[in-house]
C-alpha cells in the first residue's frame, strides 16, 4: 500500500514541497512561486543518513567520573534514556548556578539553526536560560561584527537598519550606469536568507540592470563573484587590499577635481583632515593610484580610469560582507561610505553605496517590511556578554581584559556551555586552538539533530528533530512571505523538539509555567501568529492563513517597494539628520578618536595586516587562503546530503587553485592536496581554474571537521575544513569581529595514501 503525500516545508534557502512515502522522502521540489529556486533543497535527504543522533548520549568519562573528567572530542558516548539525560542536565545546571552563578553558563549559542521561527533553537535556548536566571550571551555576528560596530559611528543608524534601507535593485536597474562591486555580488550567496525567502529575485533584478545598460565591475580575487551573464570587467586584487584601492580611487577623484566638495560640506564632517591624509600631508605618502596599485597588485592606470568613470556616471558602490571579515575589517566599510560621499551621490536613486547586495537574498530585494513572528523572549537577568568570535579567548583567559567599542571589558569564567542550533566547530577560526580551549569548562551540552563536530565535542548530546519532523512558521523581516511549515515525517530515533527538551528541563528546575506557559506546539504557533498579526489589519486571521498555507505581502506584488538609502537625509539634512553626534556622515569620528585605538584611527585608513600577501609571513606561507561561503550548502548544514556531496572531489572539499600555482607544485586537477600553516593542516581536492588570482586559493567553509585523531589538537583534518588554518584574532580593538579572510597558507600535493573521510560516521556508541 502506498501512502504518498506532499507537505510543504521552508528553509533558509527557499520553500519546498516534500513528497513522502512510507515515512521517508520520495522527492523534494521547489514550490511553484519561486522563479529561481536553489538546488540546496535536494540535500534534505540527509535527514535520514547515518549522521542522525538517535538517542541521548553522554561522553563515557563524564558519565562515569562526573563534570570535567576525561577529554572531549575523542571518547565513546554511552546512550541513555531521556529521563536519565534530562536529570543529568538539570542537576548539572543546578550545580553550576549554585556554585558559580548564572553568568558561568555560556549560552550565546550562535548559529543559523532552522528557518522555522517557533522551533528556532536560539530563541528556545535563550528563553529557557532566562527562565532559570540568565546566562552569558554573545553580541554581534560572525557575518558582520566589524560592520555592526563601525557603521553606527559613521552614519548613526544600526547596521541592520542600513541594510534593510538599502536602495532597491529595481531602482538600480533603472538608474544606475555603473556598479562597482568589491567582492562581487555572489549569486551563490543570494540563495540564502535567514528565516527563509519565498522567491529568489536577485538574479533577475541584476539581469534587468544589465539589459538596461548598467556596467558591472567586479573587484575581487574570484571572477565568479559576479555572474558571467552580467559581463563584468574583472579586476583581481590581492585579498584585504580594498581599503588601499578605495583610497587610490579617492586620490584620483580629489586631485583631478572630480569629487563633490558641496556634498562633503553639507552632509559630512571631517573631510579636511581625511583629505590631508589622502594627499599624504602628514606622512609624506600620497595615497595615489600608484601607491594603491603597489599594494593591491592592480594597474595604476586601471584605477585612474575607474575613478574617472565613477565620477562621470550614476555609480553604485557595493561591498561584500567578506571584506570586513578580515584584519582591520572596519576600515573597508567605513572607507566605502567615504568614497561614496566623495562622489556625492548618496541619497540619489541608483547612486551611493550598498553594504552587501548578494550577501543574502534580501539586500535590495524591494520587499515590504513586516516584523516576522518570533517566540517572545524573556528578559535575561544576567548582564554578561562577549563579542561572539572571542569564544576561545574567553575560555582560555577568564578575567582577562580586552577592549570592545570603547570599553575595557573582562572575560567571564565559564563553567558550562550550552549550544543549540549552531556549530562552533564549523564556524570558529583556528579549530586546533578551540579543541584545547573547549576542554576548560566542566560541562558542555549540545542539542543537535546530527553528529556534527560540535556534538562530538560535547559531554551530553540531546537529539533534536529537524524541521521536517515538526510544524512551524517560516519568515524573514526582509522577505515578502510567511510560510506554514508542515510536519512531513515522524521524529527520527528518539529525537525531540528543542521546545520539548527545554520543557522537560524547565519542569525539573521548577520553571515550566514561566517557560512554556502551558502551551503545546499548535497553541504556540497560533499565539505567535496572532501577535504578528497585530502590526497590520491587512493580515488575515490565523485560520485563513492556515488554510492557504502562506501569506504574500504587498498585495501579491512582491518586491515592488522602491527604496533609496538616505533619500530623506539628502533632501533635507536639517530636518532629517543622521543619528550621529554631528547629524552628518562622520568621515572623522571624534568618538572613535576618544577610544585611542592603535588599530582603529579616527578616519578610515590603510593599515597593513599581519596576514596578507604583503606581510613578512608570506615568505613562509605564500598563498592567501579565502574561505568563502559554500555554493553547495548553508555553512555546515546538510553537508552529508546529496547536493553537497556531489560537488566534492574524491570525498574532499574542492579547493580552487590557479593553474600557475598548481603547476609550480606538481598539482593536477582532481589531486588530493594538503593545505597547511603553523596553525594546522587539512586535505582537499584540487580544482584548477583561471577564475582566481594567482597566489590566492579558495576553500569554502562547511566541510565537517574530520581530524585523523579525534580530540587531538593539531591533527590533520581529512575532509577540508578551512578553519583548521584560519586565524583567531579580532578585526581590531573596536569590533573584535572574526578576521577569517586574513589567512596565509602553503599547499602541496598529497602523495601518501589519503586516509578515508569519516566525518559522516557517528562516534563510537555503547549502551
Ligand atoms: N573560515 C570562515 N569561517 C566562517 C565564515 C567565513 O567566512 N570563513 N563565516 C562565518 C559566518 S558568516 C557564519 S554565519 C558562521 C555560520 O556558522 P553556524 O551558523 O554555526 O553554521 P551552521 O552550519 O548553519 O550551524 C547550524 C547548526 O544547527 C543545527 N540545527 C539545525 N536545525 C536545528 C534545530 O532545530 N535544533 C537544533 N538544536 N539544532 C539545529 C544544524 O544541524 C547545524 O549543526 O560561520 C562563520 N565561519
Ligand atoms: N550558498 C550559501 N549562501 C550563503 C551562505 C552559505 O553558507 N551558503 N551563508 C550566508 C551567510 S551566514 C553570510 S554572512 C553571507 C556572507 O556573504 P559574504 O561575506 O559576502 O560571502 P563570502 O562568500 O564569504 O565572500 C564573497 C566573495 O568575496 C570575495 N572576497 C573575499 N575576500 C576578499 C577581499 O579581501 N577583497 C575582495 N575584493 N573580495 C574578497 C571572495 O572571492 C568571495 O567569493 O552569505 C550568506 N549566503
Ligand atoms: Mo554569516
Amino acid at each position: 500500500m502506498s501512502d504518498r503525500r506532499t507537505t510543504r516545508t521552508a528553509t533558509h534557502w527557499g520553500v519546498y514541497d516534500v513528497e513522502t512515502e512510507e515515512d521517508s522522502i520520495a522527492s523534494v521540489r521547489p514550490w511553484p512561486l519561486d522563479p529561481d529556486p536553489s538546488p540546496l533543497g535536494q540535500s534534505l535527504d540527509a535527514v535520514d543518513g547515518p549522521t542522525r543522533v538517535q538517542r541521548p548520549a553522554v561522553r563515557k568519562s563524564w558519565l562515569e567520573g562526573g563534570p570535567g573528567q576525561g577529554r572531549r572530542g575523542g571518547e565513546a558516548f554511552v546512550e541513555v534514556n531521556w529521563d536519565k539525560a534530562l536529570d543529568l542536565v538539570a542537576s548539572e545546571l543546578e550545580r553550576v548556578r549554585r556554585d558559580h552563578g548564572n553568568q558561568a553558563i555560556y549560552a550565546g549559542s550562535y548559529g543559523w539553526a532552522s528557518a522555522g521561527r517557533f522551533h528556532h533553537a536560539q530563541s528556545q535556548v535563550h528563553r529557557f536560560m532566562s527562565a532559570i536566571g540568565g546566562y552569558t550571551r554573545s553580541v554581534n555576528s560572525y557575518s558582520l561584527a566589524a560592520a555592526e560596530v563601525i557603521v553606527p559611528h559613521v552614519v548613526g543608524h544600526r547596521y541592520g537598519d542600513v541594510q534593510l534601507g538599502s536602495t532597491s535593485l529595481g531602482v538600480v536597474a533603472e538608474k544606475t550606469d555603473l556598479i562597482v562591486c568589491f567582492g562581487g555580488i555572489p549569486l551563490k550567496n543570494a540563495q540564502v536568507q535567514n528565516g527563509g525567502q519565498g522567491q529568489h529575485r536577485i538574479r533577475d533584478l541584476l539581469m534587468q540592470a544589465r539589459h538596461n545598460g548598467c556596467r558591472f565591475v567586479n573587484v575581487s580575487p574570484i571572477a565568479a563573484d559576479v555572474d558571467r551573464e552580467l559581463e563584468a570587467q574583472w579586476l583581481a586584487p590581492r585579498p584585504n587590499s580594498d581599503t588601499a584601492i578605495m583610497l587610490g580611487l579617492a586620490h584620483t577623484l580629489v586631485t583631478e577635481g572630480l569629487h563633490d566638495p558641496a556634498f562633503l560640506d553639507r552632509y559630512c564632517v571631517g573631510a579636511a583632515p581625511f583629505l590631508s591624509y589622502v594627499k599624504g600631508d602628514r606622512d609624506g605618502q600620497p595615497k595615489d593610484a600608484d601607491w594603491a596599485a603597489a599594494i593591491s597588485g592592480l594597474e595604476a592606470e586601471e584605477l585612474r580610469q575607474l575613478a574617472r568613470q565613477m565620477a562621470a556616471s550614476r555609480t553604485m558602490l557595493n561591498v561584500s560582507w567578506s571584506l570586513q571579515r578580515a584584519e582591520h575589517g572596519e576600515q573597508t566599510f567605513w572607507m566605502v561610505i567615504v568614497l561614496a560621499a566623495l562622489l556625492g551621490q548618496i541619497g540619489l536613486p541608483g547612486g551611493g553605496f550598498t553594504l552587501g547586495y548578494g550577501a543574502v537574498g534580501s539586500v535590495g530585494n524591494g520587499a515590504a517590511r513586516f516584523k516576522q513572528p518570533t517566540l517572545p523572549p524573556l528578559p535575561n537577568p544576567v548582564d554578561s556578554y562577549i563579542p561572539v568570535a572571542r569564544i576561545a579567548d574567553m575560555l582560555e583567559n577568564p578575567g582577562e581584559a580586552y577592549s570592545y567599542n570603547g570599553q575595557q571589558r573582562h572575560y567571564p569564567d565559564i563553567r558550562l556551555i550550552y549550544w543549540a542550533g549552531g556549530n562552533p566547530f564549523h564556524h570558529h577560526q583556528d579549530l586546533n586552538r578551540l579543541v584545547e580551549a573547549w576542554q576548560k569548562p566542566d560541562t558542555v551540552i549540545v542539542n543537535e539533530p546530527f553528529w556534527t563536530a560540535t556534538a562530538r565535542h560535547a559531554d551530553i548530546v540531546l537529539p533534536t528533530t529537524t524541521p521536517l519532523e515538526r510544524n512551524d512558521l517560516s519568515g524573514s523581516s526582509a522577505d515578502d512571505f510567511l510560510v506554514l511549515m508542515e510536519q512531513a515525517l515522524p521524529p527520527r530515533g528518539d529525537a525531540r523538539n528543542d521546545y520539548d527538551i527545554f520543557c522537560g528541563l524547565a519542569a525539573r528546575l521548577g520553571v515550566l509555567e514561566r517557560f512554556g506557559e502551558g502551551r503545546n506546539e499548535a497553541q504556540w504557533l497560533e499565539t505567535i501568529y496572532e501577535t504578528f498579526r497585530q502590526q497590520s489589519n491587512e493580515l488575515p486571521a490565523y485560520e485563513r492563513f492556515r488554510s492557504k498555507g502562506y501569506l504574500q505581502f504587498g498585495n501579491g506584488h512582491a518586491g515592488q517597494v522602491r527604496r533609496v538609502l538616505f533619500e530623506d537625509f539628502r533632501r533635507d539634512p536639517q530636518a532629517n539628520p543622521l543619528p550621529t553626534p554631528s547629524g552628518r556622515i562622520e568621515i572623522w569620528s571624534e568618538r572613535i578618536e576618544g577610544f585611542k585605538l592603535s588599530d582603529c584611527p579616527p578616519h578610515p585608513a590603510w593599515l597593513a595586516g599581519e596576514e596578507w600577501l604583503g606581510a613578512a609571513r608570506a615568505n613562509s606561507f605564500p598563498l592567501h587562503l579565502l574561505t568563502h561561503q559554500p555554493a553547495t550548502r548553508l555553512h555546515s548544514q546538510l553537508d552529508a546530503g546529496s547536493h553537497s556531496r556531489a560537488h566534492k572531489v574524491r570525498d574532499r572539499e574542492a579547493v580552487l587553485v590557479h593553474p600557475r600555482d598548481a603547476e609550480a607544485r606538481g598539482i593536477s586537477e582532481g589531486d588530493i592536496v594538503r593545505l597547511f600553516n603553523d596553525r594546522g593542516a587539512c586535505l582537499a581536492g584540487a580544482r584548477l581554474t583561471t577564475d582566481i588570482r594567482p597566489g590566492v586559493i579558495c576553500l569554502p567553509t562547511g566541510a565537517w571537521y574530520d581530524p585523523e585523531v579525534p580530540g587531538q589538537a593539531g591533527s590533520l583534518d581529512k575532509h577540508g575544513n578551512p578553519n583548521v588554518l584560519t586565524r583567531d584574532r579580532g578585526t581590531s580593538g573596536l569590533a573584535q569581529g572574526s578576521s577569517a579572510q586574513s589567512c596565509l597558507v602553503q599547499l602541496e600535493r598529497y602523495d601518501a595514501d589519503a586516509p578515508p573521510v569519516t566525518a559522516f560516521v557517528p562516534p563510537p556508541l555503547t549502551e
